[in-house]
């Protein structure tokens, strides 16, 4: 019987919320074909300003990983494939943007996004640990695999004109590559000392809260 691993321990304590970033109102209307596309069209210019503001914390995580990891070639790889992944999605949300008549220069960020890309880049301080980094990472990419994965699961109804949006993140590479960064994020915890895995369970905790209120904003803030 295989061993339950510290972010799979922490998934199941922390179910409530962890439903509440995955299976928010926002993903549900995506996947019941109901989804206002207002809102739609926000969530998309709100999410390029996030994507902007993630990509230094990913170098910081790549910084992190090639200094202080036991296994650094493998994680420097599979970072640096995320980081390639953020090139072709900024591209990507130009492209959707057009699409869908929302102009990406005239959008100013909203309290949640800022909110959200400050939390990201206090998570660039060297004094943060590797551990702590990476979980954060790796929980950000798996809250946007599990909600988009969801929109594409048997019995869903989503409007064809968002599929390819929902397969950017729920298709099963991600998946795999969100499964690499938990596998990280898991041998980097059974190692750490007490006070960094309570420093990794809050950091989780905070990503998902902050899920949360990204999902609201796109839904007019409530
Ligand atoms: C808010 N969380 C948010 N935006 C994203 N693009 C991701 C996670 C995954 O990259």
């Amino acid at each position: 019987e295989a061993k339950i691993t510290a972010t799979e321990t922490w998934r199941r304590k922390h179910r409530l919320l962890h439903a509440g970033a995955t299976r928010h109102p926002f993903i549900r209307g995506i996947r019941d074909g109901n989804i206002d596309i207002s809102a739609f069209k926000t969530w998309l210019g709100q999410d390029y300003m996030f994507v902007r503001a993630f990509v230094p914390f990913v170098a910081s995580v790549l910084t992190k990983a090639w200094k202080g990891s036991n296994d650094s070639d493998n994680d420097v790889e599979v970072i640096l494939g995320g980081m390639a992944a953020l090139n072709d999605e900024i591209s990507w949300f130009k492209k959707e943007a057009s699409k869908w008549g929302v102009q990406l220069s005239n959008i100013a960020p909203q309290k949640a996004n800022q909110e959200y890309c400050r939390f990201l880049e206090s998570l660039t301080s060297p004094e943060v640990e590797y551990t702590v980094a990476i979980v954060a990472f790796w929980v950000i990419e798996t809250v946007y695999q599990e909600s988009f994965a969801h929109c594409l699961e048997d019995g869903s109804k989503t409007p064809p004109e968002l599929k390819e949006t929902c397969q950017r993140w729920g298709n099963e590479g991600f998946r795999e590559y969100c499964n690499s960064l938990g596998k990280i994020a898991d041998r980097q915890l059974e190692k750490a000392s007490d006070d960094v895995i309570s420093k990794a369970e809050a950091t989780f905790l905070q990503v998902l809260e902050y899920e949360v209120n990204f999902w609201n904003m796109s839904h007019g803030g409530t």
